[in-house]
């Protein structure tokens, strides 16, 4: 990718920016007005919240209120647990509360949040957005926070897969096991907490890599995933973070620079484990 409006083709032909802001635990609406506003001008199109950030409601105002042109945006939000375990008609259900929260006639990507695998209703959480996306109230269909078990059982019980996985991703946790199975069914992954949240500075070669090419740890790992062809959504409130996170276009690692990265990996979870994740409200 050459500038930040490229987009990747997701396997049912929508487009969707790699890069995109994040606004999990971004609260008020002043400071969620500014935080878009910034990203804004300084490029981003794609905006990914969820129904448990508690904040869809204050992003559609702040959309309305900026006037922004409803087809240069990309929109992403997710189901959130106790809708999930409710069944199929209370998914829906959330998908319209979103909707509405959003002050949107479609949401571009809406995402099951969790697996939540021990309540068993995740088939039929994803059938419903198998008909969500049918009646056209959303572009298209994902997961986050899917394991490679979780993903097989979509594929096995609808035959649908996802079109994106969005996971905790970072220098600590590569995921390469998930991102090669998710490349060969044309999945895409999307990196959530993708700058380690503050554990940046304990590796002190991302510092040293970004010194070569006078830009930041940060930007060295962000790079690093749209290089490595995951997309991702830094979270800032602060315009001079947002603009720092979107300028990664004007450099390439090299492979040895990416192997660096690659060699951080500990396996290292900063959130927790999809498979222990039981919230259900
Ligand atoms: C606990 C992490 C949530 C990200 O959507």
């Amino acid at each position: 990718m050459k500038q930040i409006s490229d987009r990747a083709t997701l396997r049912d032909g929508v487009t969707m920016p790699w890069l995109g802001l994040g606004l999990w635990r971004v609260e008020g609406q002043k400071t969620i007005d500014d935080a878009i506003r910034a990203a804004l001008d300084a490029g981003y199109t794609a905006f990914d919240t969820a129904t448990a950030y508690d904040n869809e409601e204050q992003i559609g105002r702040a959309l309305h209120k900026l006037g922004v042109n409803r087809s240069d945006l990309f929109i992403t939000t997710k189901l959130w647990n106790p809708q999930h375990v409710q069944g199929y008609d209370a998914c829906i259900e959330a998908c319209k509360q979103s909707l509405a929260w959003l002050r949107l006639d479609v949401i571009d990507l809406y995402l099951i949040h969790w697996p939540v695998p021990s309540r068993g209703k995740t088939v039929e959480a994803w059938r419903a957005l198998i008909q969500l996306q049918k009646e056209g109230l959303v572009r298209s269909i994902g997961v986050s926070n899917f394991h490679i078990h979780h993903l097989e059982m979509l594929e096995r019980e609808t035959g649908v897969i996802p079109s994106v996985n969005q996971v905790e991703r970072h220098p600590w946790l590569n995921q390469r096991e998930l991102i090669d199975y998710c490349r060969a069914k044309n999945i895409l992954v999307e990196a959530y907490s993708p700058l380690m949240r503050g554990h940046i500075k304990d590796e002190p070669v991302l510092a040293e890599i970004g010194d070569r090419y006078k830009k930041s740890a940060a930007q060295v790992v962000l790079r690093w995933h749209l290089q490595g062809g995951v997309a991702c959504i830094p979270k800032s409130v602060h315009a001079n973070r947002i603009q720092e996170n979107a300028a990664l276009f004007d450099f390439d690692l090299s492979d040895d620079e990416m192997a660096s990265v690659d060699a951080l990996n500990r396996n290292r979870r900063l959130l927790p484990d999809p498979d222990k994740m039981d919230y259900c409200g």
